[in-house]
């Protein structure tokens, strides 16, 4: 049987901060077989793959309108009659009607939701769920990186640090993972309302607290305090994604935190005496987004905790090369569209797991109800993933891990404490 693209179609829909994104649809041999939503950042990497916005006065110059017709009037008509399980060639063919390094052209969010709708029109018209089609040998479902306290540009408090993670590795699977962290959450609501009264429970962009606490021993002791309470404590580790690039001042260089100046030695010298005080087990983005070198040095002193690049790595081969010489760094946050296409996205992570670099896989702050990183965590064998707290657009990611999980049966396995090399 033969399968052609006949067509490609594009809209402007609405993610869940209210902003516009792009959804794409993707026919083949007259039916609708693939359709991707576009996630978005907000605490975005400089070298990001750049999303096209319209500008100018309507929803605040947020619109898509510019993306959709670039879908619409240039991709469509290169990609039709092509099969869509030709992913890679598809995905150069993408790069090259974009042009640019940083898809500025299209927009990496016109790209995007084309390369992924193409995926997962493969996978339908293959017969197989998307986990499958993408790797049949994909099993092992991923720890969850639950961030339950959450600041920096993801809410509106003080707190320069933006996520405050639990990590059940102790756990037997994930159902049983997600319970004790949902759990240890409500546990966390009553402390914050008890200390901050009940308006600190509101929750930011990926659905965890957002109370008025600034720095960073504030937030670990309530968080493990919730932890003890739970009985779980000897089930969990922390996480955090500092986003450091997000409280790092630019023109003076310097750190700043509760007011403070901090030289990078001295966040160094935080980060090591918090990995005495507390058993840590992923810091993200610790330092800025350029400190190759400073990453390198803390990733040596903190043996055995996993540092992860985000705005360092932005999932992009080419900075992980330089990661991966350097020693900066033992894993990537893996987000398809800071790249803009899924083939990009899978040679990132191909590269990391060469260099026994781990892959964490990752929502957007910005999410629709498209649960497609659910499938690809699964279909990496990442070990882990970060997906928010509370929000529908949060679990709806976890609920299709579970679904998966159920498929799976007997074969899925929960790395547990093995989240970073689940081999
Ligand atoms: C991050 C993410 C997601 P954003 O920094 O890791 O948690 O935020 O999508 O805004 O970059
Ligand atoms: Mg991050």
């Amino acid at each position: 049987m033969t399968f052609k693209i006949t067509d490609i179609r594009a809209r402007e829909i609405i993610d869940c901060r209210g902003f516009p994104t792009v959804e794409v649809d993707v026919w083949v041999n007259g039916e609708l077989c693939g359709r991707a939503d576009v996630p978005a950042g907000r605490s975005t990497g400089k070298r990001e793959a750049v999303e096209l916005r319209d500008g100018g006065k309507r929803w605040g110059g947020l619109g898509t309108t510019v993306a959709v017709k670039n879908v619409v009037d240039i991709i469509r008509p290169a990609l039709v009659g092509w099969d869509p399980r030709e992913q890679r060639a598809i995905d150069m063919l993408l790069c090259q009607l974009d042009g640019t390094k940083n898809k500025s052209n299209l927009g990496a969010n016109a790209i995007v939701g084309v390369s992924l709708g193409v995926a997962k029109a493969a996978a339908k018209v293959s017969g197989l769920p998307f986990y499958k089609y993408i790797n049949t040998n994909a099993h092992i479902i991923p720890v969850p990186l639950v961030n339950l306290i959450n600041g920096g540009k993801l809410t509106s408090n003080d707190l320069e640090i933006q996520e405050f993670i639990v990590m059940p590795v102790g756990a037997n699977d994930l159902k049983h993972g997600l319970q004790i962290c949902y759990e240890i959450n409500l546990l966390l609501r009553d402390l914050i309302v008890d200390k901050y009264g009940k308006i600190a429970v509101n929750v930011g962009d990926e659905g965890g607290f957002a109370p008025p606490m600034t720095g960073i021993n504030e937030p670990m002791k309530m968080l493990s305090k919730a932890v003890k309470a739970s009985g779980y404590a000897d089930m969990i580790i922390y996480g955090m994604d500092a986003a450091a690039s997000h409280w790092y001042d630019w023109d003076k260089c310097v750190y700043c935190m509760e007011g403070e100046e901090m030289t990078r030695d001295d966040v160094i010298d935080m980060y090591v005496k918090l990995c005495r005080d507390y058993p840590i087990g992923s810091i993200e983005d610790p330092l800025m987004e350029d400190d190759f070198e400073g990453h390198a040095i803390l990733t040596k002193k903190l043996d055995g905790v996993q540092i992860v690049g985000d705005d360092l790595f932005t999932t992009n081969v080419e900075y992980i090369k330089r990661g991966i010489e350097v020693g900066a760094g033992n894993a990537i946050l893996w987000k398809f569209n800071q790249v803009g296409t899924l083939t990009e996205a899978l040679d990132a992570a191909d590269l990391a797991y060469r260099a026994g670099f781990g892959v964490q896989v990752s929502e957007r702050s910005g999410e629709t109800e498209d649960t497609s990183i659910a499938d690809l965590s699964v279909a990496l064998n990442a070990g882990q993933i970060k997906t928010g707290t509370t929000r529908s657009e949060r679990t709806s990611k976890y609920n299709q891990l579970l679904r998966i999980a159920e498929e799976l049966g007997s074969q899925a396995y929960y790395p547990g404490r093995n989240f970073r090399r689940p081999f």
